[in-house]
């Protein structure tokens, strides 16, 4: 009689498909429950003989594993289904194109600033920068640029309220504010690069706004010498292996001697072209030993420490380096002209 009760539940469960979670929960609840029709078979286990039993159970068994094995194929099936079903919704069409971000790019003015710096501070040298409202005390006093010195013409600025207060028309008085505290701390190696101002008419070479950087080194025994070789190791570092430096005696009221120094054209290597004006060599930048007066007035005897000073004009640099013609680029914010310095996705900058 159970026997066939159970071969009937048997082809009874064959027969039923599950196709839904609501189809298997009900499964489940009529054959797996507590109360299902499973569990009631077994509860009547305990009115048979102990062989009966045995055979009973067996096949019981059967029953239970068979239904446990429907339950579970189906439940996997339809979590498959499910999951076939979301990747077909959420499926990504590769073949759309991208979305694309616009991306800045460093100002080329920036790029020879960095550039410089890295190779200075490689030298062992501290960037250092200041104020761009100064006073006149550090701007031309503590440079040995007095009221009524000729030199200040050249170097006419923007006076903020009086005739004390100005924006600086060089980096120098960073150097000097540095030298000022810094007595103790000699030798001094530092560069200083930044924003500076004068009094100009504009036009293709000539700009009311640009940058300096400026060096300075302060210690005993400093001598031309040094001065010549570190110039001479980055200009060539930044215009190549190849070049040749050379000076001229020249004048800044900072620095007594004073030199101008001149690279051999990277353009034409020395014959003579369009860009060095026949003359093979290239102005690149000023620089000295520093003035005697300059060193006592920031706090340093004269006979005890000597140094060599020296100002590059970035936008100059990147002028030749670049090909740009007219100065007035570097402050228009033209993205047309500022987008040919976009540096391409993973490509370094090339020295
Ligand atoms: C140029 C020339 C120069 C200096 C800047 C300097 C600074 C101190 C003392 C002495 Cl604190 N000198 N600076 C010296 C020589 C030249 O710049 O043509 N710059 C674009």
């Amino acid at each position: 009689m159970k026997k066939e009760e159970i071969s009937n539940l048997l082809r009874e469960i064959e027969q039923v498909s599950l196709q839904t979670e609501e189809e298997i929960q009900t499964f489940k609840n009529i054959y797996l429950g507590k109360k299902g029709k499973i569990s009631l078979l077994s509860s009547c286990m305990k009115d048979l003989s102990q062989d009966e039993r045995r055979i009973f159970g067996e096949q019981l068994n059967t029953l239970r594993m068979k239904a446990e094995k429907m339950l579970q194929k189906s439940q996997e099936k339809l979590e498959e289904e499910k999951l076939q079903e979301k990747l077909t919704k959420e499926a990504i069409d590769i073949s759309l194109p991208g979305v694309s971000f616009q991306t800045g790019g460093l100002h080329p003015i920036t790029k020879i600033i960095e550039e410089v710096e890295d190779l200075f501070i490689s030298m062992g040298y501290d960037v250092v920068e200041g104020p761009e409202v100064e006073e006149d005390l550090y701007n031309f006093e503590k440079l040995n640029l007095p009221k009524g010195h000729p030199a200040r013409d050249s170097q006419d600025s923007f006076y903020i309220e009086d005739e004390e207060i100005l924006l600086r028309s060089q980096t120098s008085p960073v150097q000097a504010r540095e030298m000022d505290k810094n007595i103790e701390k000699t030798p001094i190696r530092i560069i200083c690069p930044g924003k500076t101002y004068r009094r100009d008419d504009d036009d293709a070479t000539h700009s009311h706004q640009f940058t300096q950087i400026e060096g300075l080194v302060v210690g005993e025994n400093i001598s031309v010498s040094h001065l010549k070789g570190t110039l001479e190791e980055i200009v060539k570092r930044l215009f190549g292996e190849d070049r040749t430096i050379r000076f001229r005696p020249s004048y800044f009221p900072f620095t007594e001697p004073s030199l101008e120094v001149d690279v051999s054209c990277f353009q034409c290597g020395g014959s003579g072209c369009s860009l060095c004006k026949g003359t093979g060599y290239i102005e690149i930048l000023g620089s000295g030993m520093v003035h005697p007066n300059v060193l006592r007035g920031c706090g340093y005897d004269p006979d005890k420490y000597t140094g060599f000073a020296f100002g590059i004009g970035p936008e100059r640099i990147a002028m030749l380096k670049y090909g740009i013609s007219d100065i007035r680029n570097f402050y228009t914010n033209d993205l047309r002209f500022l987008r040919n310095f976009q540096r391409e996705e993973g490509q370094n900058e090339s020295k």
